[in-house]
Formats: C-alpha cells, structure tokens, sequence
C-alpha cells in the first residue's frame, strides 16, 4: 500500500497550544466569577478528558469545586467566551508552530501527498492558529479538516480520523497520523491509522508503545529531532519518504488492523 495522506492533529502536535487553552480557561472562570484556578499539575490531569465543554463538565463533576453546580448549565457560553481569549492570544502570534511542522506540510504537498487535520478542538481554533503562522486560511492549507464540532465521540473514539479519512478519500493504510497525547494515539489507532508520536510538553510521559514511531519533534535540518522508540532510528527528520517507508511495513497487516490488546475494537 502506497502512503496516500498525512493526517495530523493540532494541539500539542502542530504547535504547544495547551498552555494557551489552560491560560484562556482560567481567564473566563475569573471573568464569571469562578474561584476556580487550573494549575499546570491539574490540568496535566484534566486533559485526559479531550474537548474544552467536555473537561469543564469533567471538573465539575469529579472535583466538585465551589460554584460548580450552578456553572453546569453555563458551561457552553463559558466554553465559547474561553474560546474568544484563545483566539486572540493565537491571533496576536503567541503560540509558533512546532519544529518541522511547516517543512513535512510543504514536502508533503510537494511529493503529492494529501494533508489533513483530525482535531478534538473547533474549526475556527484551527483557522486562526494557521493563518498567524502560516498566514494563510487552514483551509487552503489542508485538503480536509475533521474537527471537534463534526462528531458527537471526541479522540479516544476513532470517529475524528475516520472522518478526515472519508474527507480525504484515502483508506487507513494509505494515512499516517502525526499526534502528541495517548487519546490521539488510540483514536487513530481504533481507525486502523498508523501513528508517529511527536512528544509534547503536557503529555511527553504517556503510554506510547503502540505508536510506529516515537521522536521527540519532526525535526528540521540543523535541528534533529531526538529518537525514542521505533521507526526511525537512523534518522534526524520525518520525511514524506521515511513515512512511504513506514507504511510499507504497516500495509502487510489485514485490511483493517486487530487494535493490540487493550485498545478496544
Ligand atoms: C486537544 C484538546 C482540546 C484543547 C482545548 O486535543 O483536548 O480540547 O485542550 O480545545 P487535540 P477546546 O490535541 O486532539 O487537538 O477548548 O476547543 O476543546
Ligand atoms: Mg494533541
């Protein structure tokens, strides 16, 4: 099987965007009046729960913080104006992307490949982070976008990479997701996509055994990525053609793969 598309996720994998989101979080809360105070090490553990609504709910509901019950019906208009902050930080150029991100876009597109995103977080999130640093809208960057607000399952379900690969109109094993968090690794797996996984800040510590490769970024050339496990040992980037290699491998596997054990169906 031929590698058709290179799927990537965004936050954490395209740039270092959760400190943004975490920052955005906790100015809403105090602008609604919320004692509540989203610490590095709390939200670490929050974001094991995928979708900005869905951690709110999550963090009412386990934590039980002060003003929590009444916020539960507010959490859509408090998750929209977080959404607002987000944007402007973004906009204003606060987050760039992550090492070799724009160089495996361009040598993607160069070698014909097809580029798309599949996002737990919204389309205009997406939008805005591409245009500040790219400068361009993401759609006339990306040739499909599957995100947050398309599915009712977010990441770990398999739901976000099995729509941006009906979008992109490739099968699973002529794809490669590039992702950051253990949530992506599964969702993309449970779509019988391949995965690298390009370490990052909050989840460098998760369970990524299950990856095809695990580097520490993409890599550019006068900066190697580190190697950690897998494909790619005898590399400094990721490339269209490392990933063509990869895939060879994967594509002798059945038509769509048996998840390893423990990654449900
Ligand atoms: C990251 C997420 C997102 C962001 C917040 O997922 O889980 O929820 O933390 O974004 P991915 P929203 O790496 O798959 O993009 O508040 O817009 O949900
Ligand atoms: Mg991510």
């Amino acid at each position: 099987m031929t590698l058709k598309a290179i799927i990537f996720d965004v936050d954490g994998t395209l740039a270092e965007t959760e400190e943004a989101h975490r920052i955005a979080f906790n100015e809403e809360f105090a602008a609604q009046g919320l004692p509540w105070e989203w610490d590095r090490a709390l939200y670490k553990e929050l974001l094991r729960v995928t979708g900005g609504k869905e951690r709110i709910r999550h963090f009412i509901e386990e934590y039980k913080p002060p003003k929590g019950e009444e916020a539960l019906a507010r959490i859509p208009e408090i998750h929209k104006a977080k959404s607002e902050r987000y944007m402007r930080m973004i906009a204003d150029g606060a987050v760039p992307l992550r090492p070799g991100v724009e160089r495996l876009i361009r040598e993607a597109k160069e070698a014909g490949l097809k580029v798309g995103i599949a996002t737990t977080t919204s389309t205009p999130n997406v939008d805005v982070l591409i245009r500040a640093t790219l400068g361009r809208p993401a759609a006339e960057v990306f040739d499909a976008m599957a995100c947050g607000e398309e599915v009712t399952a977010k990441k770990p379900a398999p739901d976000l990479y099995e729509l941006a690969l009906e979008k992109l109109g490739v099968a699973h094993n002529e794809a490669v997701a590039i992702e950051d968090s253990r949530n992506g690794l599964l969702s993309a797996l449970r779509a019988g996509v391949p995965v690298i996984i390009t370490l990052s800040g909050y989840t460098a510590d998760e369970d990524f055994a299950d990856a095809l490769s695990v580097v520490s970024h993409l890599g550019e050339p006068d900066k190697p990525y580190e190697h950690i496990h897998g494909f790619g040992w005898a590399q400094s980037m990721v490339t269209p053609q490392m990933l063509a290699r990869m895939i060879e491998g994967w594509a002798g596997r059945p038509s769509r793969p048996v998840p390893p054990p423990g990654l449900g169906a």
